[in-house]
C-alpha cells in the first residue's frame, strides 16, 4: 500500500499508448449504436463475451484483428476526441504527467474517414489535457506495417500538414512484426528525416521479431527510441549498443504478458537492462484490450520484482529523459 502511493506520486511519463486501444467495449458498443455500424456475425455481443476475448489472446495478430474491427466504431470528430480524452483522464488520475501517443490513420482512412477528422478529434482532447489536466502530449502517427510501404508514402503525403503546423510529432511503425521488417519502411523514414528532421522517428521493434528487427530499425530507420524491444536481451552487442547510445525502450508489460510475449511477467529482462544501464520505460500499450492502464502496468512490474525507491526513481528519470520535450519541461518533472 505504501509502494502503491509511492508508484502513483511518481512523475510518470507514457511513450507507448494507441489512442485506437484505449477503447474499451463501455464506448465500443454505445459509438457502434451511435454511428449505425454494423459489426461482424463474428463480433461479440455483449460487453462480457467481449471482454473475454480481450482476456484471452492466442498472439499478437490475434489481438491485432479485434482491434482493428474495434476501431471501425470511430466516425466522427467527436468519436476521436471523446476517446482520447477518457485516456488522458484515466491517465491523469494515475499520475501521468506526459504522454506521447501513437495513432493509426490508415485503419481509419481506408474506412473513408479523413485525416483531418482523425487529427482534429485527437488534438482537441491534447490541447483539453495540456490546458486543463497539465498533462504535455505529443501525437506519433504510425504507418501500419502489413500494408505497403507506397501506402505508408501516401499516409505521409496527407499528414504533411500537420506536420509542418506541429500538430504531430513523431512517426511510428506498428501491427504485425514477424513477416514485415523494418527495412521494408526505409524510404519511408528517409523522407521525414529529409523533409521534416525535427520529427521523433521510433518503430516497434523486437516484440514479436529477434534482435536484428532492432538492429536494423536502428541501421535503416535511424529511430531514436525502440518500441517494446524485450528480444533485445538474446544479443549482448545489441544490450551494450543500446546502453551506449541510451536509446530507450518503450517496455509494455501486461501487453507482453496478453500477447504471450512472455508467460510471466518475471520474465522480462529489467533487472538486466537496468545493471546493464539501458533506458526503458513502462507503458500501457493498449490499456483497454490488456487490462490496465500506466499504474496497473508499474504495479505489475513492482509485484513481480520488489525494485526499491532508488531504483523506480531511475527508471521515471530515464523516461523523462527519453521523452520528447524541451529541457525546461524536464527540469519541472525531474
Ligand atoms: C500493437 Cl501491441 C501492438 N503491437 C503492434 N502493433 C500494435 N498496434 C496496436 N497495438
Ligand atoms: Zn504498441
Amino acid at each position: 500500500p505504501e509502494m502503491h502511493q509511492f508508484l502513483h506520486e511518481l512523475p510518470k511519463c507514457e511513450h507507448h499508448v494507441h489512442l485506437e486501444g484505449t477503447l474499451g467495449p463501455e464506448l465500443l458498443f454505445p459509438l457502434a449504436a451511435r454511428n449505425n455500424i454494423q459489426l461482424p456475425d463474428h463480433f461479440p455481443k455483449t460487453v462480457d463475451d467481449l471482454q473475454y476475448k480481450y482476456d484471452n489472446f492466442k498472439d499478437l495478430q490475434d489481438f491485432l484483428d479485434l482491434y482493428y474491427v474495434g476501431m471501425s466504431v470511430l466516425i466522427t470528430e467527436d468519436d476521436f476526441f471523446e476517446l482520447a480524452w477518457a485516456y488522458f483522464r484515466k491517465a491523469h488520475a494515475d499520475g501521468l504527467h506526459h504522454a506521447e501517443t501513437f495513432f493509426d490513420p490508415q485503419g481509419h482512412i481506408e474506412r473513408g474517414i479523413s485525416m483531418e477528422t482523425v487529427v482534429k478529434g485527437f488534438r482537441k482532447a491534447c490541447d483539453k489535457a495540456e490546458a486543463e489536466l497539465g498533462i504535455t502530449t505529443k501525437l506519433i502517427m504510425c504507418l501500419l506495417r502489413h500494408l505497403p510501404s507506397q501506402d505508408g508514402l501516401d499516409t505521409i503525403a496527407l499528414a504533411k500538414p500537420y506536420y509542418e503546423q506541429g500538430l504531430i510529432h513523431g512517426l511510428g511503425l506498428d501491427s504485425s512484426e514477424k513477416p514485415f521488417p523494418p527495412e521494408l519502411f526505409k524510404e519511408c523514414y528517409e523522407h521525414m528525416a529529409k523533409h521534416h528532421p525535427e520529427v521523433l522517428l521510433t518503430a516497434h521493434a523486437g516484440e514479436e521479431g529477434g534482435p536484428e528487427y532492432i538492429h536494423n530499425s536502428l541501421d535503416l530507420l535511424k529511430v531514436t527510441r525502440i518500441d517494446h524491444g524485450v528480444n533485445s536481451i538474446k544479443d549482448p552487442q545489441l544490450i551494450k549498443r543500446l546502453a551506449d547510445s541510451q536509446t530507450m525502450l518503450s517496455l509494455c508489460p501486461m501487453s507482453n504478458l496478453k500477447l504471450r510475449v512472455v508467460q510471466d511477467i518475471a520474465e522480462l529482462p529489467i533487472r538486466e537492462w537496468i545493471e546493464a544501464g539501458v533506458p526503458f520505460s513502462i507503458n500501457s500499450d493498449d490499456p483497454a484490450y490488456f487490462g490496465g492502464y500506466i499504474l496497473d502496468n508499474y504495479l505489475a512490474v513492482q509485484s513481480k520484482f520488489g525494485l526499491d525507491v532508488s531504483t523506480w526513481k531511475l527508471i521515471a528519470q530515464n523516461g523523462v529523459k527519453g521523452s520528447y520535450i524541451p529541457q525546461s519541461r524536464k527540469d519541472e518533472l525531474l
